[in-house]
């Protein structure tokens, strides 16, 4: 069993971004700068911004913190979304999710200009996504995809089965799995909470991604010897041992899926660390946009 280590191949690119960074800022003085806007006090989306700023630090962009309290009102938030769709100075940003109940998300998606929006949630995007055309593909699927490829994973043919069906992870994974591309050319299936026989299908994947939400929901007994497991659960759960007082878990029991699997990426350090590094790719790739236009 070999581990995908999300962490360091997350420092590896973002050092490649930093190299290209450079360049850019030496021969045609431009600087990408994404924003980001974080309503509420949530300590898990305040943990994930914070992680967005400081790679952007390290890669040498230029970057925004909007925080606003979560009695912000729909109307205000997206004020402040027009504001930024306007502002030239910055590639793109995002609106972290989730958002307070009061505020409608889809107001929100639509609102952000799809030229910016480097999460690649706006229907634009993700459209454009579903038909091959070139698009801001959303993070956390971007991430899994560049992991299978510097892990030099092969998709082609394989079973993969995605369980979950959000628009962030499991909708936009399965789609791009099964584009006529690497990685990619998979047979994919889409499983979700009215899935009939879910270990049956799960034990019949070559690939796994596992975007439920439900801790150490994939256990051993579900999944094929050799298979490989691409684990997108961050959840927190209560531990007295930890300083903290809770630690983090997939949606994969690690232990004995781990004693089974070809590959397997670890929570913390697997697709989270991915997830901030597509989102840098996308902002570089927005600024590069902006150049030759
Ligand atoms: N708009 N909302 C928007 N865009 C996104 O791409 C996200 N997502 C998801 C939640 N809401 C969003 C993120 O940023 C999930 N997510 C995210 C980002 C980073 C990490 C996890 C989730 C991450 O860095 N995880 C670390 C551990 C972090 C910790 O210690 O809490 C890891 O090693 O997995």
């Amino acid at each position: 069993m070999q581990i995908i280590d999300g962490k360091a191949l997350a420092a590896k690119i973002k050092q490649e971004i930093k190299e290209e960074v450079a360049v850019l800022k030496r021969n045609h003085q431009v600087v990408p700068h994404l924003a980001a806007v974080l309503v509420g006090n949530d300590p898990a989306s305040q943990s994930y911004v914070k992680s967005k700023v400081r790679s952007c630090e390290l890669v040498g962009f230029e970057s925004t913190l909007i925080r606003k309290d979560d009695s912000i009102t729909e109307q205000e938030l997206l004020e402040i979304i027009e504001d930024l769709n306007e502002n030239d100075d910055v590639d793109g940003f995002i609106v972290q999710l989730p958002l307070p109940k009061h505020i409608d998300e889809q107001k929100v998606t639509l609102t952000i200009k799809p030229e910016k929006d480097v999460d690649g949630f706006h229907p634009v995007n993700f459209g454009k996504m579903t038909q091959g055309i070139d698009a801001f593909l959303p993070a956390t699927p971007m991430g899994i995809l560049e992991m299978l490829k510097r892990y030099e994973i092969k998709t082609e043919g394989k079973h993969c089965v995605v369980l979950g069906r959000s628009n962030i992870v499991g909708t936009p994974m399965s789609i791009l799995l099964s584009r006529k591309a690497y990685p990619g050319n998979a047979t994919v299936t889409i499983t979700h909470s009215r899935t009939k026989d879910l270990s049956a299908v799960l034990r019949s994947a070559d690939i796994i991604i596992a975007a439920i939400g439900i801790p150490e929901f994939v256990t051993g007994d579900m999944v094929k010897e050799d298979c490989v497991v691409i684990d997108v659960g961050i959840n927190r759960v209560e531990d007295s041992t930890r300083l903290k007082g809770y630690r983090l878990v997939g949606d994969v029991d690690f232990e004995s899926v781990s004693s089974r699997c070809s590959y397997i990426t670890p929570v913390p350090g697997g697709v989270g660390p991915m997830t901030v590094t597509a989102l840098l790719m996308n902002t570089l790739k927005s600024a590069k946009s902006k150049m030759s236009a």
